[in-house]
């Protein structure tokens, strides 16, 4: 039985997006603790009231980055996780930690990197013009939302889009991909070749993703 810890801030409707994908389609795996770095995170209740352990670590305690991260991963650890999740995750994890999770650290990011890297991705999207827009998982590496990419999808973006609209049709987007990802890691599928990702078929062979359709 493979093991997936998940990392939120808010909400967490990723997190319950996985949670339910992993329920539904009964992965072999469990999802050992859903840990949040604010004590109010909405998405906290919601893991309790499913019988998932919940941790709170709060970042402000903490003088440095270095000292909150070392904190946060004894605590993943704990859990001897195969996978960790980032969802909604809001805080930059710095190179030791990245580094200790290399392989295993997934993030979903609410736009098509390398395009829009960093916080307020709508505001952005909306203030470029893109005619379309999206979301993307990929490796969490030292460098921001640079990491390789696992999955996409793409929205078209409306003439009467404002940031709440365009970041609703995108959340949609991520509800759908995020899980089928944090399932191939699990399943040990995701092969990375030259910095580009790629998931192993049951015969062996591979195939790029695309999952925008
Ligand atoms: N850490 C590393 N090293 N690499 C990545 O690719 C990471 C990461 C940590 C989080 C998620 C990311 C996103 O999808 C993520 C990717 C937070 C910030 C940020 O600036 C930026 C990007 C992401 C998450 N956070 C502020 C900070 O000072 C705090 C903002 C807040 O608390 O609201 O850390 O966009
Ligand atoms: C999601 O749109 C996620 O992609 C984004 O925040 C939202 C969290 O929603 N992540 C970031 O912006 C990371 N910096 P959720 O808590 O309901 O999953």
């Amino acid at each position: 039985m493979k093991s997936l810890v998940i990392l939120i801030s808010g909400r967490g409707s990723n997190m319950q997006s996985i949670v339910e994908a992993a329920a539904a389609e009964q992965w072999p795996a469990r999802i050992a603790a859903v840990i949040s770095n604010r004590p109010d995170a909405a998405g906290l209740a919601w893991a309790q009231s499913r019988g998932i352990e919940t941790r709170v670590l709060d970042h402000r305690g903490f003088a440095t980055r270095e000292a909150f991260d070392a904190v946060l991963s004894a605590m993943i650890d704990e859990y001897s996780p195969d996978a960790v999740a980032l969802a909604g995750f809001m805080r930059v994890l710095t190179p030791a930690f990245v580094q200790h999770y290399e392989g295993r650290l997934l993030n979903i990011h609410p736009s098509l990197l390398p395009a829009f890297p960093g916080l307020k991705t709508h505001r952005a999207a909306l203030d470029a013009g893109v005619k379309e827009h999206g979301c993307t998982v990929h490796f969490v590496t030292a460098e921001l939302d640079h990491g390789p990419i696992i999955a996409q999808a793409v929205v078209p973006v409306s003439p009467g889009d404002d940031e709440t609209t365009l970041a609703a049709r995108v959340l949609e987007q991520e509800h759908r991909i995020y899980p089928r990802a944090v399932r191939w890691l699990l399943e040990d599928k995701l092969v990375i070749a030259d910095g580009r990702v790629h998931v192993r078929e049951e015969d062996g062979t591979v195939k790029a993703v695309l999952l925008s359709d």
